[in-house]
């Protein structure tokens, strides 16, 4: 009854969840990490065949609202994964061993205001004191290389970085999770666009130690980013590049990976979904499926390592 095809707004997204939970008890539940500055539930799904603290996947998909192609195909893996456990041999290892946490809406005060008012919106939506400019950008607001060069200290600028690190609920929310989990294997978060995975650093042009690690002279870092975007393309031939943050995109201080890869969590990475910028943030319904089904290709690549290289 849930259409894939189609974008849903803050509502039909938080009823998904819950359908999910409802359909599938023994394999998904919800777990409410924090509220937003508006007082919204922070919902992470975690997809766990039992045991206590198991190793962990974190997935994370729409921390930018105006992304909508993220937040879409986070729905979308969601029932994938629950579609593909018992069938798919892969998956169903790695979920016999390890948990999948899934925030899928993860600024819903933005995502919401990109339904009701502005669908350009990117940063949270909490005031700023002495300006009448609104929000902090939760992609320069996390406690590595904070403050530095690739970020801005106007509160009016898309990449306000905050008053502090963790200023934002959002974000602290996220960062108090995963230091009480403390079993997390991969953190894998999903902006859009620009077809690029990347990996640490964004605040600093210096390697970062797992990609300076050699193995056969490739290293794993890189190799499994490259193994990573050729599944992705053999589906319908998109094109990504990959690379360190800085060094693909642009520098960015105070970015959400290079906290959680500084936190111990090797296998952080991030991706850029569809397109190179013709529909930009706006992608047509009809390249949902498209995009999340390529893309689930390049995060079972990254889950079967993680899943045989703890
Ligand atoms: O500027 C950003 O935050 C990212 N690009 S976006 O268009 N999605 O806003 C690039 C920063 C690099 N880090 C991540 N992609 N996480
Ligand atoms: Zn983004």
């Amino acid at each position: 009854s849930f259409d894939y095809s189609k974008y849903h707004t803050l509502s039909e997204i938080y009823s998904f969840q819950d359908m999910l939970v409802a359909e599938n008890p023994n394999l998904v539940s919800k777990i409410v990490i924090g509220q937003s500055y508006e007082g919204r539930p922070l919902n992470v799904l975690k997809f766990s065949t039992g045991g206590t603290n198991r190793p962990a996947i974190w997935i994370d998909t729409g921390i930018h609202s105006r992304e909508w192609v993220t937040q879409a195909s986070g729905t979308w893996f969601a029932k994938k994964i629950v579609t593909d456990y018992g069938t798919d041999p892969a998956l169903t290892a790695i979920l016999n061993n390890m948990d999948i946490l899934l925030e899928i809406v993860t600024n819903p005060d933005g995502f919401y205001y990109t339904h009701n008012s502005n669908r350009m919106w990117r940063k949270t939506r909490k005031p700023n004191p002495g300006s009448s400019c609104v929000g902090v950008d939760p992609n320069r607001n996390w406690d590595a290389g904070f403050g530095g060069p690739g970020a801005s200290s106007s509160p009016c600028s898309e990449t306000y970085r905050g008053p502090s690190a963790h200023s934002e609920s959002e974000v602290k929310s996220i960062v108090d999770f995963v230091k009480s989990h403390g079993n997390i294997k991969a953190f894998i978060s999903i902006h859009s666009y620009s077809q690029m995975l990347m990996y640490p650093y964004g605040y600093t042009s210096t390697p970062a130690k797992d990609q300076q690690k050699e193995n056969l002279g490739i290293s794993t870092y890189h190799s499994l980013a490259k193994k990573a975007i050729t599944d992705l393309a053999s589906l319908y031939g998109t094109k990504y590049t990959y690379g360190s943050i800085i060094s693909t995109i642009y520098q960015a201080s105070g970015g959400t990976i290079d906290w959680t890869y500084n936190q111990g969590i090797k296998y952080s990475y991030t991706f850029e979904l569809r397109d190179t910028g013709f529909y930009g943030f706006v992608l047509p319904a009809n390249q949902i499926i498209p995009t999340a089904k390529e893309t689930w290709l390049a995060l079972m690549a990254i889950m079967d390592h993680t899943y045989n290289n703890p």
